[in-house]
């Protein structure tokens, strides 16, 4: 039976377009899932967005529109986005589809049945862009410690889910099950909000775009609540590829991955897990990454208005390279810059001069030797194994930053191996050999791109086929079909890969 990979993003506000920073976890997800998929997995990749809550009816409100209006107008640049970006996932999921809303309200009924819902009054400091409430101590001189706006104090009648009576279990989980990556998160997270763990608040009676609870007809499901279980309805969907118990029973096998940003770390790895343990599923795994900054270091974020459209730089610098920078240029789990000026100093010093020109090179002198017809392997040449490549060792090296989400460790290694194939031909100088060992080289240098790009190809989708086109490579990527020999393949004109900006 094949192995099977379950990867989310969060479900993002349709209060406003989609900036780089989403782009940023999307990328991710894609990249993970396409790689699981050469591996040989079934791969389901679920997005979506979160659209209930007073921010959105707020905003709606403002635009002088119907909310559910507003917010389809917006998700439909949300889907534009992913299909630019190469966006591969099997199901997107609105807060608003009757599929969620319905086993939203069924949950809430379940989990009061159970005995862990009671309602209360709830006062406290509630910060309305990030839909969330803080003690007076978790404030920044009396602002949001997230978003740095003010906060208000609020109190109205809610229902509460009793999270605090799981406070051992998810400071246990969290400490010893690997519960959330990077593990250096994880004592941020314990002691900055296990030691406070209060109920959760879990509905409003202040704003009416929401969930209708069945129990009340006064009170919404506040978003957190609504959202976080959008990765169990996801698995109604028609397109989806699990179920419901394959993904959260506690004896799935089904592997997972849970990506978000380090602001809603606390929500995925506190709340999540214990609402999945209420409902006798299994714990999440969660991989928290840092954010997008800007040449000063400033968080982008729609709040702040500093952020950088993904459409423009898609049109601008293509898809594949935006790809790869984002994977490459940020370090995993760290914040990471970005500006127009680092993405083309990328696109130049790599894609450019290392991986296009390669492949140009290539080309050019198979043609002008060889009428386009790959050489075959005729000598053991010096220069090749003085390189020391062992392809086992690459794709082995690879394959474990990918299998522990160290995704910019992995194209740091197909980067050394690129550089390691131009040393190759500054050291043999083709273009002054000629006979046996000319052939050898042209066959070593063709055989080592297919490699390099069938690698590379969950990253830069376009690329890798171009290069498939030109060697007449008809399979899809997967480790297994590495190490080809290309000899005697009449090669097709190459479209050219990266331009020099
Ligand atoms: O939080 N750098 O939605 P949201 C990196 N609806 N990633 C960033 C980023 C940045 N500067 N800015 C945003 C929500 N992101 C909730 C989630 S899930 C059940 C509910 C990414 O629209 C990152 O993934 O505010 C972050 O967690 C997410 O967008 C926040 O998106």
């Amino acid at each position: 039976m094949k192995k099977k990979f379950y990867v989310t993003t969060p479900i993002y506000y349709p209060n406003d377009k989609l900036h780089i920073g989403h782009a940023y976890t999307t990328t991710l997800a894609d990249y993970i899932s396409r790689y699981k998929k050469m591996q040989g997995y079934e791969t389901m990749f679920v997005t979506g967005s979160d659209e209930h809550g007073q921010k959105i009816q707020d905003k709606a409100k403002e635009k002088n529109q119907d909310p559910l209006k507003f917010v389809t107008n917006i998700i439909n640049e949300f889907k534009n986005l992913w299909d630019k970006l190469g966006i591969d996932n099997d199901v997107f999921i609105r807060t608003t589809d009757k599929i969620h809303m319905d086993y939203v309200k069924k949950s809430f009924t379940e989990l009061s049945e159970k005995g862990f819902i009671y309602k209360s009054k709830y006062e406290g400091m509630y910060c309305k862009t990030d839909e969330s409430f803080y003690t007076e101590t978790q404030l920044n001189d009396g602002k949001c410690p997230d978003c740095g706006k003010v906060v208000s104090k609020i109190s109205e009648e809610s229902y509460f889910l009793k999270i605090s009576d799981f406070k051992e279990w998810i400071k246990e989980k969290l400490l010893n099950n690997n519960l959330l990556i990077p593990s250096y998160r994880v004592s941020e997270l314990v002691n900055n909000f296990i030691n406070e763990l209060k109920d959760l608040s879990i509905t409003r009676t202040s704003f009416d775009w929401g969930i209708k609870i069945n129990e009340d007809n006064l009170h919404v499901i506040y978003v957190w609540l609504d959202a976080l279980q959008n990765y169990i309805t996801a698995l109604l969907y028609p397109n989806s590829k699990f179920t419901i118990d394959e993904v959260w029973s506690k004896d799935s096998k089904v592997e997972l991955l849970q990506l978000v940003g380090k602001e809603i770390t606390r929500f995925h790895c506190i709340y999540w897990p214990v609402i999945l343990k209420m409902k006798n599923y299994r714990e999440p795994k969660v991989l928290a990454h840092g954010w997008l900054v800007t040449d000063s270091g400033e968080k982008m974020s729609k709040s702040k208005g500093n952020v950088i459209d993904p459409i423009k730089l898609i049109e601008t610098y293509g898809r594949d390279a935006l790809r790869f920078y984002l994977i490459n240029n940020i370090i995993t789990g760290e914040d990471g810059k970005f500006s127009n000026e680092l993405i083309e100093g990328m696109i130049n010093g790599l894609l450019v001069n290392k991986y296009s020109n390669l492949v140009a090179r290539t080309d050019a002198m198979v043609n002008k030797y060889f009428e386009g017809i790959v050489p075959s392997k005729k000598v053991d040449l010096k220069e090749y194994r003085e390189m020391k490549i062992d392809l086992n060792k690459i794709k082995k090296q690879y394959i474990t930053y990918m299998d522990n989400y160290e995704f910019s460790n992995s194209t740091k290694e197909l980067v050394k191996y690129v550089e390691e194939i131009n040393g190759f031909i500054d050291k043999t100088e083709p273009w002054k050999k000629e006979g046996d060992e000319l052939e050898t080289i042209l066959n070593h240098l063709v055989n080592e791109i297919y490699n390099i790009s069938t690698m590379i190809s969950p990253i830069l989708i376009d690329s890798y086929k171009k290069v498939y086109v030109w060697l007449g490579e008809k399979e899809i990527p997967s480790f297994k079909n590495l190490d080809k020999d290309f000899a005697k393949t009449k090669l097709s004109k190459v479209e050219h890969l990266f331009s020099r900006i």
